[in-house]
């Protein structure tokens, strides 16, 4: 039985800060220690308990490390033994069941007798489909794209325009296949460019995670204007009603956002015409370059150019549609990847060119697309492009920093690589990058998020 002033203390990601204990499928490291020495070693038990009937589930693990695939073997609860001289018990955390916008999971350390005595507050934060998000994370969402947008940038008026400039400075110099010279790095980019715009939006909120729109489906509560917003009958006008946090979102101009069609009714993408979200079961590529330009031309192409509007040129990321089509995009490609178990980032199955700019451009391969290249603007780089016959003033040294997450890779002069972007829930290498998708489970492809027998 616990004396009345022992208390346990609980780590997830085994850093005592807070704003780190988010989870996502993967396995992450915690771990659980007395407050102080006592005389005995005192055995307890985790659990999770959820706050209100949508929370989240946790599992936890004790295991060799690290945590694999082939070793992955989630508990409901874990008995382990707190050391009398208050040095740490190691284990391990992962997502079973998606949290509903806000830290809903408390991590309970109770000794026999039922009682806690350590706590810490979690949630499982992923990628879900816009259609599916409830009011709070919606309204999360808004408010955190809201303030986002009028965040004071590093180099430039808003980080709103930093944004879409760049990937109009970007567009035709490797990010697209379609726009540019081949190949591309478009899958990497996009997915870099998408996780610095989340990161971005968890500063300000962290419960904030970045929506899909899954555009093969008819999508009415996303294209309506208590969300991104309903298109007006007879012109390209956007409707935002008056309670919605991106109400008269418009450009540093002050113009206001436009749309030629919606999605409410209408789905942009067939499902039969997504081979590789099917690819499982009808076949598809089975090399990276053979893959990439069906998600670009097929997918991606389509939702931008059924839009239109302000999704239809260079600057698209001006509409925050661009930051939710890319998110399906990008949970496109990892469906493949997921089915193909592409994930080791040295193979060019899971990407190519492999290695580094050699100094020259070869079959159209410039610097920035090798997988182990820094790409713009992380790279911070000016005029890396390569080309040798123009001038190399295409890119600005301006400062795109990857916002630092604690815990997570990718911060400071760790600058993204395509290769960086392979491993996104750090199936091979061990460390995920902080975002994963509701239908992606660390383990299979499966659509709850939920192993079974678990919840
Ligand atoms: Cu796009």
């Amino acid at each position: 039985m616990a004396k009345a002033q022992t208390v346990a203390l609980i780590e997830i990601r085994s850093s005592p800060q807070t704003d780190d204990d988010f989870l996502c499928w993967s396995p992450v490291p915690a771990r659980a220690k007395l407050s102080q020495p006592s005389s005995t070693d005192l055995p307890v038990t985790l659990r999770s308990a959820g706050v209100g009937p949508s929370a989240g589930v946790v599992g936890f693990m004790v295991s060799p490390s690290p945590v694999t695939r082939a070793n992955y073997a989630p508990e409901n609860e874990l008995q382990i033994v707190l050391k009398a001289d208050g040095s740490w018990t190691e284990f391990y955390l992962m997502g079973l069941k998606a949290s509903d916008g806000n830290k809903d999971i408390a991590v309970r350390a109770e000794v026999p007798d039922g009682t806690a005595i350590g706590q810490t507050m979690t949630m499982v934060r992923v990628r879900k489909n816009a259609e599916q998000l409830s009011h709070r994370e919606r309204n999360n969402f808004l408010s955190a794209l809201a303030q986002w947008k009028i965040m004071p940038g590093l180099a430039r008026p808003t980080r709103f325009e930093d944004f879409f400039t760049t990937h109009g400075d970007a567009f035709s110099h490797g990010i697209h296949s379609a726009f540019g010279t081949k190949p591309s790095n478009f899958l990497p980019w996009h997915r870099a460019f998408l996780l610095n715009f989340e990161r971005e939006l968890q500063f300000i909120d962290p419960t904030v995670s970045l929506p899909y729109w899954k555009f093969d489906e008819p999508s009415p509560r996303l294209f309506n204007a208590d969300f991104l917003g309903a298109k007006v009958l007879g012109s390209n006008e956007v409707d935002l009603a008056a309670t919605n946090p991106i109400r008269g979102w418009s450009s540093p101009s002050g113009q206001l956002l436009t749309r030629a069609r919606a999605a409410d009714t209408l789905a942009p993408i067939a499902t039969d015409v997504l081979p590789a979200l099917a690819c499982s079961m009808h076949g598809c590529p089975d090399v990276f370059r053979q893959t990439t330009d069906t998600f670009e031309m097929n997918y991606h192409n389509g939702a931008h150019g059924f839009i239109q509007g302000w999704l239809g040129g260079a600057t698209s990321p001006r509409d925050p549609l661009f930051f939710l089509l890319h998110a399906n995009v990008d949970r496109g490609w990892a469906h493949w990847q997921q089915a193909r178990d592409r994930y080791d980032s040295a193979s060019n199955r899971s990407y190519s060119p492999e290695g580094v700019y050699p100094g020259s451009v070869q079959g159209g391969m410039r610097e920035g697309l090798y997988a182990n290249d820094e790409m713009w603007p992380w790279s911070q780089k000016q005029g890396n492009w390569g080309t040798p016959n123009e001038p190399d003033d295409d890119w600005l040294p301006y400062r795109f920093s990857f916002p630092p997450a604690l815990g997570l890779p990718l911060s400071g002069t760790d600058y993204p690589t395509p290769a960086k972007m392979i491993d996104y829930m750090g199936v091979f290498r061990g460390a995920d990058l902080g975002f994963c998708y509701d239908d992606l489970h660390y383990m299979s492809g499966g659509s709850s998020g939920v192993i079974a027998g678990e919840q």
